[in-house]
């Protein structure tokens, strides 16, 4: 359920811990009045009387009339806030105890606490910004690399909401033709399918366009877990190691070294990719080092892409061979290593030689990576063109391109206009659910309880 607007809300906007300052942000019809009731301003003057976006001094009050700690407070007045309310920035010191009372003065004070996304959620609802804008706001915070930063502010600043709104623009005046035709066919004679079937296609190449910048933008925003297999000792550490350039996995020369698995984030060409580390798969009777070959293989199961190295001195050997055959389907790379000492007798199409050890052949088998988990749908995220960047955001323009489909076959089986008319009214659903004008509670709900409480 969707809770209501009429509270007032509030919640540290910080990370909890420590920090220079810590930010206490109170939203809602009683913003200026919580504060009040906590607060001892200069002259008693009230916060409600102070010019939006300036910012105040003020002391936090005990119960007993105690200082709990000195603020300052930073005004916005409905609707010109995040929130579009009423709403209080209370900048305290960084430090866990006095942000915990002064969230806890607040709480008595006729505040509750805000859930998870509820600042951002409100902004939503009272029109601030579209359903794609607000999920930008989660995806500027969660951006782990500079390219998904971009993306995710080209959709924050209604890129993407602007093409759908074009799209669904073309559509609604498809609409009104076909509504036109049914409702006055007397003044406005039959409907002129051909017309219909230009509109209808049109709308289909602009979603076409869109939809071929998903696989990229999806990549970008989410990112994609690499694993890195191989046997005992042909170096899965070290390009962890090369690949981050930091040593961060343990390197020895001992076989059956790394025992857990073990995950970094690397940045590959703009995508943010989870680089497990596993312990080398084999044969062996240690028992935590059998634990990890087997938490091996089961991270190898949910892996988006494998790095399989290989170990160009020893060749590849039976044990490479079973490990590739367990591969399957998943999508992987041939990576041999210790190229720096030799090269491989026969490295095989498609494989990349590299040294972790030197870093020679790092550049490349990025390059390749990039290009592999791409495949084909490479769409420059810095260009000006609206990206698609969310699957549920794929998945609905997918189900308004099929109903658009459903509607060329309805035109072209001559059925009544009513027919083409509901084919149409889906499509256009469809893509309202990007934006949110036909989102449901269900749908709202699940997008921002996954924000973080104070966002
Ligand atoms: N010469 C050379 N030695 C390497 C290279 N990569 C790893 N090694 C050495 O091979 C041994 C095993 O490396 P490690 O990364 O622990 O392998 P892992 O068991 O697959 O994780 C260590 O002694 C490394 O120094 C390389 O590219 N060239
Ligand atoms: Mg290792």
């Amino acid at each position: 359920m969707i809770p209501s607007l009429d509270d007032t809300i509030c919640s540290l906007a910080t990370p909890p811990g420590v920090g220079g300052i810590g930010v206490i942000r109170v939203s809602g019809p009683q913003a200026f009045a919580v504060t009040d009731a906590v607060t001892k301003r200069p002259r008693d003057v009230s916060s409600a009387s102070y010019a939006g976006h300036t910012l105040h001094r003020a002391d936090v009050l005990a119960h007993d009339g105690s200082v709990i700690d000195d603020v300052l407070l930073a005004i916005f007045h409905a609707p010109r806030s995040y929130t579009g309310e009423n709403v209080v920035e209370i900048s305290a010191h960084g430090g866990p105890v006095p942000l915990r009372r002064i969230l806890s003065r607040l709480l008595t004070s006729g505040a509750r606490l805000a859930q998870p996304g509820e600042f951002t959620q409100r902004a939503y609802l009272n029109g601030k910004m579209d359903l794609a804008q607000a999920e930008a706001v989660g995806d500027i915070i969660a951006a782990r690399t500079d390219e998904a930063l971009t993306l995710a502010r080209s959709q924050q600043s209604g890129r993407l909401s602007a093409e759908v709104a074009e799209i669904r623009h073309l559509i609604l005046r498809l609409m009104a033709l076909i509504e036109a035709s049914i409702d006055f066919s007397e003044d406005v004679g039959e409907l002129d399918m051909e017309l219909c079937e230009r509109e209808i296609r049109e709308a289909q190449s602009r979603i076409v366009r869109l939809l071929a910048t998903a696989d990229r933008g999806i990549l970008v925003r989410e990112g994609l877990k690499m694993v890195l297999a191989g046997r005992p000792n042909v170096g899965k550490s070290s390009l962890l190691n090369a690949l981050l350039r930091v040593s961060r996995a343990i390197v020895t020369p001992i076989p059956g070294t790394t025992r857990d698995t073990l995950e970094e984030s690397v940045n590959i060409r703009g995508i943010p990719v989870r680089a497990v580390d596993t312990a080398g798969v084999r044969d062996t009777d240690d028992l935590v080092e059998k634990l990890g070959v087997e938490r091996s293989l089961e991270s190898l199961r949910g892996a988006d892409f494998v790095l399989l190295v290989l170990d160009a001195v020893t060749g590849e050997t039976e044990e490479d061979r079973s490990l590739r055959a367990q591969l399957g389907e998943t999508p992987h790379l041939i990576v041999w290593n210790k190229c720096d000492i030799q090269m491989p007798e026969d490295s095989g199409a498609d494989a990349v030689c590299v040294s972790a050890f030197t870093g020679a052949g790092i550049e490349a088998l990025e390059e390749t990576i990039a290009g592999r988990v791409l495949a084909g749908g490479v769409t420059d995220t810095a260009s000006a063109g609206a990206i698609i960047s969310h699957s549920r955001h794929r998945r609905a323009l997918e189900d308004a391109q099929s109903r658009l489909d459903d509607a060329l076959v309805t035109l072209s089986n001559q059925m009544p206009a009513d027919f083409i008319s509901i084919d149409v009214r889906g499509a256009l659903m469809s893509l309202g659910e990007v934006t949110g004008e036909t989102a449901t509670e269900d749908i709202i709900h699940e997008i921002f309880s996954r924000f973080c409480i104070g966002k």
